[in-house]
């Protein structure tokens, strides 16, 4: 069900060269564009009629108007299940816990007597958050966008989930649910890139927002590339992504139990256990068969995701080496299950996010670690974080010279505005001090 890559024996390559070596899903945003342009185009011009249009065409379900009545997420609220809500109150309460320590402090630098540069952090005044609901429906992933925004501080907060016939054209009630749990009272049903259309220009019933994010499928990949310097947007979405660095005393139940978990998610999802021992190897392709067979979403998701060229099992020849490939790979969520686990994990420089040893599965993450879900794939993990109090933050630098202060350093300033032919910067310091500005010679 799962292919194998050998790369023990020789010396590895670097850099791109074992990136290159390493399985990855085709994920073409850049096609996906031009189909989603006419979609962003149709929304700036006839906003909210499109928006209705649009969700009869994909969603099959004629909407009387694209935000959701109070109403309605109330009603969801009163309806959910108490053991979900318990789960999700709980997923709210630890993820508070460490995006709340994510907060930035104010910092003023003294650089020279009279002459400060204060770092503010300010948030995003408007976001607007996209949670899917085509092949999944995600309340967790309602707490993972809402609740670093509100811990970064941003006032104005919009949620927008595609509507669902099923539900008379609103969001699905658990992700209403999840959004009254968390106090937001904006919502909207508006799927894939019409939401992020929506966002980027404002419509009748919503106004424009500073910033998207959240995870989605291609679609929403490639509306966020398209309004991207428009709008801030969190990093580009693509399938979920498990790699396992585990060495032979890992559990090979728990390896195929967690690479499963994630191949459940999506046929182009990727799952990649990367060993150095051939035992732990075939014990693990051993275990996947009666596992995926016990399970659900087998045909649709998880074989296609284990049997596709994205998934593989790695062989290595020690734990370094397999350092070095998950490095390579960079990616979305990275087990390690190793002897010393904790220090293995202190050398790996990329990944979205870290599981520690045998009892901090993705799983965990996925719900209630604390951690956020919202994630860098694609190996965007060597450049990129996950989505976090930061994600909505600006760090503005406040200047606060005295004429002394700029005095002092004003012949360097020029001599560095004429060195780049630029005069004209040169003169707005000279301009201050009557011309008589030394040079450096
Ligand atoms: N593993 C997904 C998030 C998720 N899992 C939502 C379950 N629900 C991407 O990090
Ligand atoms: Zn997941």
């Amino acid at each position: 069900m799962i292919s194998r890559i050998d790369l023990r024996g020789d010396a590895l390559p670097e850099g791109p060269a074992l990136r290159d070596l390493l399985p990855r899903a085709d994920f073409d945003v850049s096609a996906a564009l031009e189909k989603v342009r006419p979609i962003c185009e149709a929304v700036h011009h006839r906003g909210d009629a499109a928006l209705i249009d649009f969700a009869e065409k994909f969603d099959g379900v004629r909407l009387e108007s694209v935000r959701v009545p109070a109403r309605a997420i109330a009603d969801a609220l009163d309806g959910l299940d108490p053991a979900v809500r318990a789960a999700l109150e709980e997923s709210i309460r630890r993820a508070r816990l460490v995006h709340r320590e994510q907060r930035r402090t104010t910092r003023t630098t003294q650089v020279v007597p009279g002459g400060a540069v204060t770092e503010k952090w300010v948030p995003v005044d408007r976001v607007g958050l996209y949670a899917p609901g085509g092949r999944s429906v995600y309340p967790s992933s309602v707490v993972m966008n809402v609740v670093p925004a509100q811990e970064a501080g941003v006032e104005s907060i919009a949620l927008a989930s595609p509507a669902q016939a099923e539900f008379g054209g609103l969001p699905h009630p658990t992700i209403l649910a999840a959004c009254a749990l968390l106090g937001v009272d904006e919502v909207y049903a508006a799927g894939g890139a019409t939401a992020v259309a929506m966002f980027a220009h404002g419509t009748e019933s919503c106004a424009p927002a500073n910033m998207v994010t959240g995870p989605g499928n291609i679609w929403v990949a490639a509306a966020k590339r398209y309004f991207a310097g428009k709008i801030g947007i969190d990093a580009e979405a693509g399938p979920t992504e498990i790699a396992v660095l585990a060495d032979a005393t890992a559990d090979p139940v728990h390896v195929a139990a967690d690479l499963i978990s994630q191949a459940e998610h999506d046929p182009l999802a990727a799952a990649v256990l990367v060993t150095d021992s051939v035992e732990l190897a075939d014990a693990v392709a051993k275990e996947l068969e009666p596992q995926v067979a016990a399970t659900k979403h087998v045909e649709d998701r998880i074989v296609p995701a284990l049997a596709g060229r994205q998934s593989a099992i790695v062989l290595v020849d020690g734990v370094d080496e397999g350092l070095r490939v998950v490095d390579a790979y960079g990616a979305e969520h990275l087990e390690i299950q190793t002897a010393d686990a904790a220090a293995v994990a202190d050398r790996v420089r990329n990944a979205g996010a870290i599981f520690v040893g045998p009892w901090a599965p993705v799983s965990l993450g996925d719900y209630a670690a604390g951690s956020n879900h919202v994630l860098p794939t694609g190996g965007c993990a060597c450049h990129s974080s996950g989505l976090s109090v930061q994600s909505f933050l600006r760090g503005i630098h406040i200047v606060d010279y005295t004429r002394d202060a700029l005095a002092e350093v004003a012949h360097h300033v020029v001599t560095l505005a004429e060195a780049e032919d630029l005069p004209a910067h040169g003169a707005a310091i000279k301009a201050r001090f009557a011309w008589k500005v030394p040079t450096s010679k």
